[in-house]
């Protein structure tokens, strides 16, 4: 074979070809090595530099982390800006905003009509009741729309990540009455942390960086005809609230809470004493297509392409 220099290589790598393959993924891959290309090139990235990397990369695909890594290195904000940008531009910004869903959704929680304790057991930390309405963006109520709901537990910790929690604890499914209305019982979750002694632990402290999240719950709601909105409300007073590591706190979701509420009308939520409440409607607007409505998270949408 020839000898190469840096550009005849890079040249090579772009254009070989022997079918069509996918222009989308050939035209996106050749932008990415040529990024790449030059970054090794003008960074001077070494042999070991660059097996390092590519170890670091190995272990996270393992690890099942990749999720943490975008969220941290602001993707996911991307992603939903650019959407926000999109929306602006057609005259549809409207309606609750979208933050990110987050490497953490597990689909098919237990579902229930209307009300739900999203703990269980034991209380455990302040007694916490959200409730509302799903409007659409005409303010008309949304009957029957689901809303999965998930949060942290008591140290941080997603059902299904965190070593020792049951399966969907902390998740759970509202469908809305008649009137379009929701509420549940938990608690205030804390904030969350990436793992230590993690991959994704590993960069965050080379770059000099915290992994926390201020205290957020998280949201999918799906409804007929209406887009589907992710979003997550966050908890007054957190100190990362403006320091979140995934970038994901945006004004308009950072909830009030009404403490001392009188415990009448809550009593089938097992609630006798007073409590803390947050009121909040999620506003959707309308799907202009299918594909707007669709229920399924975002790993769950891909993979079904595939
Ligand atoms: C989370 O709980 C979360 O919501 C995101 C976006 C990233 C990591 C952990
Ligand atoms: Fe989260």
């Amino acid at each position: 074979m020839a000898e190469l220099n840096q550009a005849q290589l890079l040249e090579l790598v772009n254009t070989k070809q022997i079918a069509a393959g996918n222009p989308r993924a050939r035209a996106l891959t050749q932008r990415i090595v040529t990024d790449l290309f030059k970054t090794i090139d003008e960074m001077d990235v070494t042999p070991d530099e660059f097996w390092k990397a590519m170890d670091w990369l190995s272990r996270l695909g393992q690890s099942g982390q990749v999720g943490l890594i975008t969220a941290g290195l602001g993707f996911d904000r991307l992603i939903d800006i650019r959407m926000d940008e999109a929306d602006q531009k057609a005259g549809r910004a409207a309606g609750t905003p979208r933050a990110i869903e987050g490497p953490l959704f597990v689909a098919g929680a237990p579902t229930t009509q209307w009300e739900t304790r999203v703990d269980e057991g034991e209380p455990k930390g302040e007694i916490f009741v959200m409730e509302g309405q799903v409007l659409d963006t005409d303010g008309q109520p949304v009957a029957n729309a689901m809303m999965d709901v998930w949060h942290a537990n008591e140290v941080g910790g997603y059902s299904h990540f965190f070593p020792g929690m049951k399966p969907y604890e902390l998740r759970r499914r509202i469908e809305t009455d008649a009137q379009g209305h929701y509420r549940f019982r938990s608690f205030l979750p804390p904030g969350y942390g990436i793992p230590p002694n993690s991959p994704t632990s590993e960069l965050f402290e080379a770059l000099g960086r915290h992994g926390k999240r201020p205290a957020h719950i998280h949201f999918l709601v799906v409804a007929p005809g209406l887009r589907t909105l992710t979003t997550q409300i966050n908890i007054p007073g957190d100190t990362y609230i403006d320091d979140d590591f995934a970038f994901a706190t945006r004004d308009g979701l950072i909830v009030e809470l009404e403490k001392n509420v009188a415990p009448t009308g809550y009593e089938s939520l097992g609630i006798t004493a007073p409590f803390t409440r947050s009121r909040f409607n999620f506003v959707m607007q309308k799907a202009l297509n299918e594909d707007e409505t669709s229920p399924a998270a975002r790993m769950a949408r891909v993979t079904a392409q595939a």
